[in-house]
């Protein structure tokens, strides 16, 4: 029998992607691991593989200590936290978790969309603070049917989006360094016009340097006092600061927030606000969705170590 491949596991990833690794490899749990200099001494040099969250990666401070690496699996489509260079320049593969979750964050997209608009978590609280019977009944709400919806980034997610609002009776258009030429929707080439034409703004791009903080108050102040702003990219490619202030002066007409800069802290003052329906990064939060990202992790890691091509490489 063939020896199994040692691989490092750097966070608490899910329990069945935890228990297929274990079956799989020969795995050694860098978070269990009291004195990460030691255990590092020990197993670092016979490491090949690394599993990992795209949050965290694998600092530096780690990979040096890994001298045998070939391959990180990453848990997650976004992989910010990867130094994607630093591992092609030491010959490290890295993949991530596409695709499969594009339905799951579809549904949050369109469910806080729809929140949003008809305000349900605040026809909610009013419901059951028994304002209904007190007060009657909750004010009017805005509708979907017949608006535009700027999407930015037309991704595999961002289609599935699209999908869903055309469903929705809505116009699509959308956003992003490249036109499609296969896809039937409008294309802008520049953001802060798309934001003036639309009644939506949906982003969904990755998060890096070329998206960091692309949303500002430019665009902000295109979308106007009617314009309703939904972020499930990443928190880093909107500028958080002006998006605050420009809902508290009502500059936008609300948003509904899944990411944020610095999660999980939220920014205290979105909590008061009434125009902003906020969700703690619930994205690909499903059961079956997460089975399937940490399942691919595995799957990666296995391809690799026998020889075939990954599944889905990022490097
Ligand atoms: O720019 P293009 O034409 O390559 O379109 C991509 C767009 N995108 C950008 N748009 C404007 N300015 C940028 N600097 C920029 N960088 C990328 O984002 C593409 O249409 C879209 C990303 O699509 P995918 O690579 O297929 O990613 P997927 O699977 O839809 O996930 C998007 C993100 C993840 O990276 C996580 O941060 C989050 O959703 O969960």
């Amino acid at each position: 029998m063939t020896e199994k491949v040692d691989v490092l596991i750097m966070n608490r990833l899910l329990p069945s992607c935890i228990e297929g690794l274990d079956a799989a490899f020969n795995t050694h749990k860098y978070f269990e691991a009291s004195d990460k200099d030691a255990f590092l001494a020990e197993v670092g040099p016979k490491i090949r593989g690394v599993a990992t969250s795209g949050h965290l990666g694998c600092p530096p401070e780690v990979m040096s200590r890994l001298p045998n690496l070939e391959m990180m699996a990453s848990f997650g489509v976004g992989y910010d936290g990867i130094d994607v260079d630093a591992a092609r320049k030491h010959g490290v593969r890295v993949s991530n978790t596409p695709d499969v979750l594009n339905d799951a964050m579809a549904e949050i997209t369109l469910g806080l969309i729809i929140a949003l608009c008809r305000e349900i978590p605040q026809a909610d609280v009013y419901t059951r603070e028994g304002k209904w019977a007190s007060k009657g009944n909750y004010r009017l709400t805005r509708e979907l049917t017949g608006k535009t919806i700027g999407i930015i980034g037309l991704g595999r997610i961002g289609k599935e989006v699209a999908r869903r609002c055309q469903a929705f009776k809505m116009q699509v258009v959308y956003h992003g360094r490249n036109k499609q030429e296969a896809e039937p929707y409008p294309y802008y080439a520049d953001l802060t016009q798309m934001a003036k034409d639309v009644d939506w703004l949906v982003n969904i791009v990755p998060g890096d340097a070329s998206t960091n903080k692309m949303i500002n108050r430019t665009v902000f102040d295109a979308l106007g006092p009617d314009g309703l702003f939904v972020n499930v990219g990443r928190g880093t490619t909107v500028d958080e600061a002006e998006l605050l202030s420009a809902l508290k002066e009502k500059r936008i007409g609300g948003a509904a927030l899944d990411v944020f800069e610095d999660e999980p802290n939220v920014p205290e003052g979105f909590f008061g606000l009434d125009n902003v329906v906020l969700s703690p990064h619930q994205g690909s939060a499903t059961h079956k969705t997460r089975w399937a990202m940490g399942d691919l992790v595995v799957r990666n890691l296995k391809a690799h170590f026998a020889g075939l091509p990954l599944i889905s490489p990022v490097a």
